[in-house]
């Protein structure tokens, strides 16, 4: 937690939590890049989003055609994980994949 501002948005959202008894969502997005395969991207959401090859596939050519796409929604803490998952996996086979998450809006 690095400033003034998260802290407080974080305080916000466990306040929600606690009224409504679930976590607030986040979508984690995949980034298009021109060096990544599209076979790894596609491995990328077998093995860290649960996707089959059907709908891995699917999301792999949105990102490919658009420059982003869903990889999933989470609540905040195992979003993170899956974002440094996709960044570890990538950096180890030199792949520049990029992962990013955002609060969804509700
Ligand atoms: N654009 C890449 C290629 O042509 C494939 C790719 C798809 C890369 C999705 C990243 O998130 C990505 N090899």
């Amino acid at each position: 937690m690095s400033n003034s501002k998260e802290k407080n948005s974080q305080q916000t959202e466990e306040k929600t939590e606690l009224k409504t008894g679930k976590p607030s969502p986040y979508n984690v997005f995949l980034l298009n890049d021109d060096y990544t395969t599209m076979d790894f991207v596609v491995n990328i959401l077998k093995r860290i989003f649960g996707k089959n090859l059907t709908e891995a596939t699917q999301i792999m050519l949105q990102v490919h055609k658009k420059g982003v796409g869903l990889a999933g929604v989470y609540p905040r803490e195992i979003a993170e994980t899956k974002v440094e998952a996709v960044h570890r996996m990538a950096r180890e086979n030199e792949f520049p994949l990029k992962c990013l998450m955002e609060k969804k809006n509700d």
